[in-house]
């Protein structure tokens, strides 16, 4: 027990972090592992939000004239910077979040991978030059650094998500503050500490480039309504995402949002049974459970369902549950106290609505909560499962007709991650073309997506996108030139307008 905390303290001091901010401040940290405390964090007065985001403002200001190559220069440095404290960072996400070592490790890597991203980005943030319908002129968009970004993250994903927008947010010329999960503070100071160095080698990044607020969901909402504030992205569940839209609407702010998921994936009968089981096995049991990704419901065609489930029992029933420091474990800690009521309640209601409960007791007891990944036979899509339950909890349920299962799939509130498992490239396709997700995969799971990709989901999912492909765009915003280079006035649409 005191080791955890000895190991904690010296994780956080080889990555640099002042030891002031963890161990003399009013909030607690625990660690999921074991329960034990690591510290008591520095919080952030509520009051000193508005000096926080006047100095947001100032270094946006001056960060917005720094050409993007050269903002990309100190991305490029926060990676290296990265690389060389992967093994350190993992292991503190790995006590701070409860991740398995290699997930932790998975964790640092999203981050390493959105800076390298996020570099060639900072020589790419083209406009398009566009034909225009007037002679002697030219027309073409340019986009220009967005503002503030506030970045709202949670616990599952310590650190990476920050990662995902403060790397694009930055190339693009905006400063960032960011307010963490108020479950995982110690990884947000490491990281901050890091991004630290990599600004000291740097040399002239503005002061208040990059801010962190650690505190309570107060500072959050400084963030949202604040009109210094020019988007949010937030992490989170979709209960959040319903408190803050409309506030972020209200004042005409953007809004990335990132909220719950409630995942399917449908096992068709031509699918490889073996390499199905060990997608949906990684989507359902790893991190416990808790990626907004983790596959949540599984429909299996009638002609496959008896031997997929008997499998599927038997990966649950072997599965390694524990303290993933202690042992070769694939499925770690829940959260808190609050996740594991969480669990239990939803496999009670599913009971009560006629669902076949196997796994989902308690491993172990004191201040950590372990459980056995739960495996639920489902006479249908009712009761709990229509909801996500931000635990490890398996739903599955019979299908014999593709279209009604698709159809069965979208009816759910959220619209995050989809998966199929089959050989039959028109079952593949029928599917791909009519899951309502922004993900949708095809003979690998609902979780574990790559940076390189857009990420994120419609419906109440929030249909924000962050991480690859386009979605720098929404870090900026786009102006539309015209330029007349003639000595005449044409008007567009052959308007006249002739005054002597
Ligand atoms: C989340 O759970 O909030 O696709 C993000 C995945 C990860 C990201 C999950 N790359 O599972």
């Amino acid at each position: 027990m005191v080791q955890l905390g000895q190991e904690t303290g010296a994780l956080l001091d080889r990555l640099g972090v002042d030891r002031t901010l963890w161990t003399e401040g009013s909030m607690p940290s625990a660690t999921p592992l074991t329960g034990e405390r690591l510290g008591m964090v520095q919080v952030v007065d509520a009051a000193a939000i508005d000096n926080r985001l006047d100095a947001a403002t100032a270094a946006f200001r001056v960060w917005r004239r720094v050409p993007a190559p050269r903002r990309g220069e100190l991305v490029r440095l926060w990676g290296e910077e990265l690389r060389a404290a992967k093994d350190d960072l993992a292991r503190l996400v790995t006590i701070e979040a409860g991740k398995i070592p290699s997930e932790g490790a998975g964790e640092v890597q999203e981050m390493i991978d959105i800076c390298d991203f996020a570099v060639g980005l900072s020589r790419q943030l083209y406009g398009l030059t566009i034909a225009t319908e007037r002679r002697g002129h030219r027309m073409m968009e340019v986009w220009h650094p967005l503002g503030v970004v506030g970045v709202i993250s949670a616990f599952n994903f310590p650190v990476a998500v920050w990662a995902w927008n403060a790397a694009l947010a930055l190339v693009c010329g905006n400063s960032v503050l960011w307010k963490p999960s108020e479950k995982t503070p110690l990884t947000a100071l490491a990281v901050q500490a890091v991004f630290g160095r990599a600004e000291a080698r740097f040399g002239d990044a503005p002061e208040g480039l990059s801010q962190l607020l650690i505190g309570g969901r107060e500072l959050g909402e400084a963030l949202v309504d604040d009109r210094r504030v020019a988007l949010v992205s937030a992490t989170g569940s979709t209960r959040m995402g319903r408190s803050v839209a409309p506030r972020l609407a209200g004042r005409f702010a953007r809004a990335i949002l990132e909220l719950g998921g409630n995942n399917g994936a449908i096992v068709a009968p031509s699918a490889d049974l073996d390499l199905a089981l060990r997608g949906v096995a990684f989507g359902a049991m790893g991190t416990a459970g808790q990626r907004c990704t983790t596959t949540r419901r599984l429909f299996l065609h009638d002609s496959i369902y008896d031997g997929f489930v008997a499998k599927l029992k038997a990966a649950y029933a072997t599965v390694g549950v524990g303290n993933p420091l202690e042992s070769e474990v694939l499925v770690g800690p829940l959260i808190d106290r609050a996740a594991y009521d969480a669990m239990q309640g939803a496999l009670g209601a599913a009971a009560a609505v006629g669902g076949i409960v196997h796994g989902g007791e308690r491993v172990g007891d004191g201040g950590s909560f372990y459980v056995k990944p739960a495996l639920v036979e489902m006479p249908g899509q009712v009761g709990p499962v229509r909801d996500e339950t931000f635990a490890p909890i398996l739903y599955v349920m019979r299908y014999d007709d593709l279209d009604a299962v698709i159809d069965l799939h979208n009816d759910v509130a959220a619209g995050l991650s989809s998966a199929i498992f089959t050989t039959d490239v028109r079952e593949a396709e029928r599917f791909l073309v009519a899951s309502d997700c922004g993900i949708a995969n095809v003979n690998l799971g609902t979780s574990g997506a790559e940076i390189g990709g857009a990420f994120g989901g419609e419906k109440e999912t929030g249909g924000g996108r962050e991480s690859g492909s386009d979605s720098w765009r929404q870090y900026m915003r786009r102006a539309t030139n015209t330029i007349n280079y003639s000595n005449a006035l044409p008007l567009a649409q052959g308007v006249l307008f002739e005054i002597d």
